[in-house]
């Protein structure tokens, strides 16, 4: 709560700026040796590309742990990089220790958040850890930051064991072509040679137990991918910023940040709809354009989209939002242009959004009028509580509908016409015009009280993101 003497000044703390005051990046190490697919696995979770090389240059001859390796892709996101410890080199096992034991304390933005330990899947018989590796599992085990092995590359296992059930139907004299559809069957003999090779001995008891958690990825499976980040996330649940940073750094995982986005959106509801109602001393109204623009920020920074033109943030695309999703609210006469125009709806919702990015038109009366109506609502009205629920979940899938075009770009960055695109798409799709219905049945304009019990309204919005997300398919369908 703001204190009274610095109220005048005081601005509207967002959600985001409020948990990551401390600390705006999350940092990782990753230790493995050279080719074990550090690089390939940075660059999936997080879309993580060092600057001038497509894989890992950047290592060549040169793994120094101490330098925070940082990436324009993803500014979330601070990499440490090292080598794997080949048995005998005490010179790189001192440096890791040194490494580790210099960012156990201090403040939380110096710590190091989570560690993957990257061990290739063996084909044929190679060890899983050298002895230097050993030592530094042992030392590991003192350590208090989440610690995750990952095997790599479980694609090739799989392509292995079916080469080798393929030699086998034909050593039988079967057709090899049977093998085509044999999937469940070398899938199943890769899970249990990555059981015996690497599950069994990491459980071994000659290796030291620093680790609780371990899973198997594939760049070429993306559930995979999604699998380890859940796991990391589940070791990250007592701080809360670290969440917040987690989700915000990987990106694939989009039921995870669909739920952080709603999370940010919660925590400005409150101010939405209590700074202004509550008699306060001291406290000044906050209208509800100025909420609407927190809210708007902290949303848009956990899908962390890579927006080189600063398009997400800027006032031309709050235009576009209020535009075509907050007026109709407000205006229900406007929502007829949607709704009477079927056979071409989303091109005049394209032209409408499109206009917003074109100072020529910025200003129409209508979005002039709602920006006035806006700057007055500064009350806890059920108004007011559906333009903030509608606003939370029109912004949160409409940024999953961009994430979801933005992802199947090459350079994966978002501009002025992906943007233009994906909220259209968005406008236009029944998953919007359901969501609005469900909107405007749960906060009729006789429910004053239940739009203020926020808890309700937001599991509510929840609820209804649930039930409204984006299918890609669909999205994509009718695309080349
Ligand atoms: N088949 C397959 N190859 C992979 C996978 N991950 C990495 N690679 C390949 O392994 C090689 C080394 O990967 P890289 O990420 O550069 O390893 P690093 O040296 O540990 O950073 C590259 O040619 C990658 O394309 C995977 O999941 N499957
Ligand atoms: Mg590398």
């Amino acid at each position: 709560m703001l204190a009274d003497h610095d109220v005048e000044d005081e601005p509207l703390t967002s959600y985001f700026a409020d948990v990551t005051r401390e600390c705006n990046a999350f940092r990782i190490l990753l230790i493995g040796k050279s080719g074990s697919g550090k690089s390939t696995l940075v660059n999936e979770v997080f879309d993580f590309e060092y600057e001038g090389s497509a894989t890992s240059d950047y290592s060549v001859g040169d793994h120094d742990i101490n330098r925070p390796i940082l990436s324009s892709t993803n500014r979330s996101l601070i990499l440490h990089d090292s080598k794997g410890l080949e048995s005998g080199s005490d010179k790189n096992l001192n440096i890791v220790k040194r490494f580790l034991n210099d960012r156990k304390n201090g403040p939380v933005a110096d710590q190091l958040h989570a560690i993957w330990y990257c061990v290739e899947i063996p084909l044929g018989g190679e060890r899983l850890f050298e002895g230097g590796d050993l030592a530094l599992l042992e030392y590991l085990k003192s350590s208090s930051v989440p610690l995750i092995v990952v095997f790599t590359k479980l694609d090739k296992l799989q392509f292995s064991e079916r080469m080798r059930l393929q030699k086998e139907y034909a050593s039988k004299g079967q057709d090899s072509k049977a093998m085509r559809n044999a999937k469940e069957q070398y899938v199943a003999a890769a899970a249990k040679k990555y059981q015996s090779s690497c599950i069994d001995v990491l459980q071994s008891p000659n290796i030291p137990k620093a680790w609780s958690h371990y899973c198997a990825v594939s760049m070429k499976q993306p559930q995979t991918i999604i699998t380890l980040i859940e796991l990391t996330k589940s070791l990250l649940d007592s701080s809360e910023t670290l969440d917040v940073l987690f989700s915000q750094a990987q990106m694939p995982d989009v039921n995870y940040k669909v739920n952080l986005s709603l999370r940010a959106g919660k925590n400005m509801y409150r101010m939405g709809m209590f700074a202004s109602a509550l008699p306060l001393k001291g406290i000044r109204k906050v209208s509800l354009l100025k909420v609407l623009s927190v809210i708007h920020s902290d949303i848009v920074q956990v899908w962390n989209l890579q927006d080189p033109d600063e398009i997400l943030l800027g006032a031309n695309m709050r235009t576009m939002i209020r535009r075509l999703f907050v007026e109709p609210l407000i205006l229900p006469a406007l929502d007829c242009v949607a709704a009477a125009s079927d056979g071409n709806s989303a091109q005049i919702i394209a032209n409408i959004a499109g206009a917003c990015f074109n100072p020529a038109t910025l200003i129409g009366p209508a979005v002039s009028n709602t920006v006035k109506i806006l700057d007055d609502i500064a009350d806890a009205t059920p108004s007011a509580a559906r333009v903030l629920m509608a606003y939370i979940i029109d912004l949160t899938l409409g940024m999953e509908s961009l994430h979801w075009l933005v992802r199947h770009k090459d350079g994966k960055t978002a501009s002025e016409k992906d943007v233009i695109e994906a909220f259209s798409h968005y406008h236009v799709s029944e998953n919007r015009k359901e969501a609005h219905k469900k909107i405007r049945n749960f906060i009729g304009d006789e429910n004053i009280l239940l739009s203020i019990q926020r808890d309700k309204v937001l599991s509510k919005a929840g609820e209804i993101v649930g039930k409204c997300r984006i299918d890609p398919k669909k999205m994509f369908k009718g695309r080349q």
